[in-house]
């Protein structure tokens, strides 16, 4: 049997810092090899070896595989929907090109298992408000939404032709304390709590009543790892799966926190990102998930608020 090398790619952003660290616990120090763009100093990778890599840089990515001895790859390097609106070449360039590259060196160079993250951001103000479905109209309005649904189309793609065993999931929102988000239309549902316990009042850049699909970091991160430990044959969906777990909104939230925080303040002052969120689902149905590897999600809001107003530290971010 091959040694597992892990090559997690955007390993620096918030969710590439907690699953680099899942692996490692799974696999073993030696096993996982964390990327990111940044220099060593502001990677600050510590736990396993770190080495600066631009995925958009396929000759570099191809020479890492190679000397490395690949065998799985965590592709997460992404610019989200908000970021995305504000530089749409460059959000499809680093969301495209960054996949295709990794799928044809995958093949090339025998990849066992390629992980790549897609996102409600595929559904759009077609698509059902509620509950919406797997296979639910998918017409996406932000760049982002729509380089995920192609991103999807590819690595179905590669599957098919190629039996590059590729596997996705579609998150919600995520909320964690370890690692701080950037550039998404979710990201307030992390930033409010470093607000709340620092005592301050959060302005809040979507309305009050905008619910949205929104998970616990734990849970997107148990959910990545079940799902790449599913046998081959269970994986029915080779597009992305959804994924679900809870849903709230902005003052549902708020309204959490003040069982805690009991002076906690919010005033809503909605930007651009309003209407991302307004073309997105508000709840998802992910029974495909559940019925191919047994996902149930463990974190509901109050659990949710509970563990973020306990942990969020901004020195530790
Ligand atoms: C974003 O808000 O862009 C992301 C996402 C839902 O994929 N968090």
């Amino acid at each position: 049997m091959r040694e597992e090398k892990i090559l997690v790619i955007g390993a620096c952003g918030q969710l590439g810092r907690e699953l680099t660290l899942a692996l490692k616990e799974k696999y073993g120090k030696k096993a996982v090899i964390a990327c990111d763009r940044l220099e060593p100093a502001r990677a600050k990778v510590s736990e396993v070896k770190y080495i600066r890599l631009d995925v958009m840089n396929k000759a570099h990515l191809q020479l890492v595989m190679v000397d490395e001895k690949v065998t799985q790859v965590y592709l997460l390097a992404a610019m989200l929907s908000a970021s995305g609106e504000k530089d749409p070449s460059m959000a499809w360039q680093v969301n495209m090109d960054g996949l295709l590259n990794v799928l044809e060196l995958s093949v090339r160079y025998g990849i066992a298992k390629v992980f790549w993250p897609s996102s409600i951001a595929v559904f759009g103000p077609e698509s059902p408000k509620i509950n919406c479905g797997q296979h639910a109209f998918t017409i996406p309005t932000t760049v982002y939404g729509i380089s995920k649904l192609s991103g999807e189309y590819w690595c179905r793609y590669y599957f098919e032709k190629f039996g590059l065993d590729v596997r996705s999931l579609r998150y919600p929102g995520l909320v964690s304390h370890k690692a701080l988000p950037g550039g998404g239309t979710t990201d307030y549902a992390v930033d409010i709590f470093y607000k709340a316990n620092a005592g301050e009042k959060f302005s809040c850049f979507l309305k009050p009543d905008t619910a949205l699909p929104m998970m616990f970091m734990d849970d997107a991160v148990r959910a990545t790892l079940e799902l790449m430990d599913a046998p081959r044959d269970n994986i029915s969906v080779r597009t992305s799966y959804n994924l679900s777990s809870v849903s709230f909104t902005p003052a549902e939230l708020a309204a959490e926190i003040r069982k805690v925080e009991r002076d906690f303040q919010i005033v809503y002052l909605p930007d651009f990102r309003q209407e991302i969120a307004d073309s997105w689902p508000a709840s998802i149905n992910d029974d495909r998930a559940r019925e191919d590897w047994g996902w149930s999600p463990r974190f509901g809001t109050v659990e949710i608020v509970k563990v973020m107003l306990e942990n969020v530290n901004v020195e530790k971010v």
